[in-house]
């Protein structure tokens, strides 16, 4: 099955890729010839990701997905959550906004914070969503060069790494993105035969 996936993220692309598997062909809107913006102007990840996903569907017509991802810190009373690209300012810049958090955070010592993912689904004109959550600590000081974004400073609950210690292999068993994928991945397994 060939699958569009609405993001311009190519960290996103690649843990995505390696979570689909050999089962479904996937493209980003940059293989079919459009590097534009891809709108997103909600202030929840689930308009976010349907606005992703409605907006590729109305240009390609193909089976799309996207993902809208928020960094949640229960001390800063859920922010950046869906502000997450743009928390230090609207040219999207992860490292400004990684310190913007450190610096939000200073001397904060409830240190708790998630990742939650909304994947949304397009297909024949039907919509979908599915949910990723999981949560551990910020640290002080970023650890580890793997990943992107946030990951330097979340360490999840249990573990002794950050996610960006973590290969991609480690990071999707246990993600909000690797748990939302696997929850679409199964729904399209269920769809194809279905619809065989
Ligand atoms: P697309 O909308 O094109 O998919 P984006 O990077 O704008 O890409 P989001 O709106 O979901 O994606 O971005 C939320 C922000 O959170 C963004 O700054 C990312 O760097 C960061 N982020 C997303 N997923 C993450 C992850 O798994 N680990 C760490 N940071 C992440």
């Amino acid at each position: 099955m060939k699958l569009i996936f609405a993001t311009a993220n190519k960290h996103k692309a690649e843990e995505v890729r390696e979570l689909l598997g050999d089962a479904f062909t996937l493209l980003i809107p940059a293989d079919l010839g459009y590097v534009g913006d891809i709108p997103e102007t909600g202030n929840t990840l689930e308009h976010n990701a349907l606005e992703k996903a409605r907006f590729i569907w109305k240009k390609f017509g193909l089976p799309c997905f996207s993902d809208d991802t928020g960094f949640e810190v229960e001390a800063l009373n859920g922010a950046p959550g869906a502000f997450s690209a743009r928390y230090a300012g609207d040219v999207r810049n992860p490292k400004a906004n990684l310190r913007l958090v450190l610096k939000n955070m200073d001397g904060e010592t409830h240190r708790v914070a998630c990742f939650r993912c909304v994947v949304a689904l397009i297909i024949a004109g039907e919509e979908f969503c599915f949910e990723g959550r999981i949560a551990g600590l910020l640290l002080e000081t970023p650890r580890g060069e793997q990943g992107f974004g946030y990951d330097p400073v979340f360490c999840p609950h249990g573990y002794a790494d950050s996610f960006a210690e973590l290969s991609i292999e480690e990071k999707n068993k246990i993600s909000h993105r690797g748990q939302a994928v696997r929850k679409l991945v199964d729904f399209l397994r269920q769809y194809a035969q279905q619809h065989q």
